[in-house]
């Protein structure tokens, strides 16, 4: 079976999700079809990667700093954690990203994992090709991730049942899958992988 596929769920936290200070409509309705994902990827013994909006509080990403985000996901705080229903296996590797205070980096690609070594370096040591890419914000960290995979060289797959976006003006979510599949991403669901006998 092939060892070189990967799960990457962006940004499942608490001020993502309804309730949060950057709530995303519907985005904790990821959570149970993510978990499904969770085990599909672990009975196949394939990595599983969670990255992590995770900003100092001085950011230039807010508006109060000169950004256009209400404050959200700053580290350490509640608003911070995954969300709390979300079966994170032990093993999972959290990626964090957005602690440089002038940058927004949207892209999971930015980010680092708990010792510091960055997302594409782990991708690299672990032999992985191909990223199955989930979570919030279709239109943001989703989108920016997928793009930069896909410039990495990487075969890209977006989980259209387990993402959720923004849309600060209607319509963001559908123009940015159409501009994934555009630069090669390719969409699956959960039933089109559970019935696959190999990722
Ligand atoms: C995100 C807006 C601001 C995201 C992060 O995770 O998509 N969106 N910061
Ligand atoms: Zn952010």
């Amino acid at each position: 079976m092939p060892q070189d596929a990967a799960l990457l769920i962006i940004d499942v936290q608490r001020d993502f999700c309804p309730g949060g200070s950057l709530a995303v409509p519907e985005g904790d309705r990821v959570v149970p079809v993510l978990n499904r994902y969770m085990e599909l990827f672990r009975s196949r013994r394939l990595p599983i990667f969670a990255s992590r909006d995770w900003h100092p509080a001085d950011t230039s990403h807010f508006s109060d700093h000169g950004g256009i985000w209400p404050v959200h996901c700053v580290r350490d705080s509640e608003g911070a954690r995954f969300h709390p229903d979300l079966q994170l296996p032990a093993d999972a590797i959290v990626i964090s990203k957005g602690n440089d205070p002038s940058r927004d980096d949207y892209s999971a690609f930015q980010g680092v994992t708990d010792s510091g070594i960055p997302f594409p370096v782990v991708l690299k040591e672990r032999g992985i090709s191909r990223l199955y890419v989930s979570g919030l914000a279709t239109d943001y960290c989703v989108k920016e991730s997928v793009l930069e995979g896909i410039r990495h060289g990487l075969s890209v797959t977006l989980l259209i049942d387990a993402t959720r976006g923004v849309d600060l003006h209607p319509g963001d979510s559908a123009k940015a899958i159409e501009e994934m599949t555009r630069a090669g991403a390719r969409t699956a669901t959960i039933a089109s992988l559970e019935d696959l006998p190999a990722l």
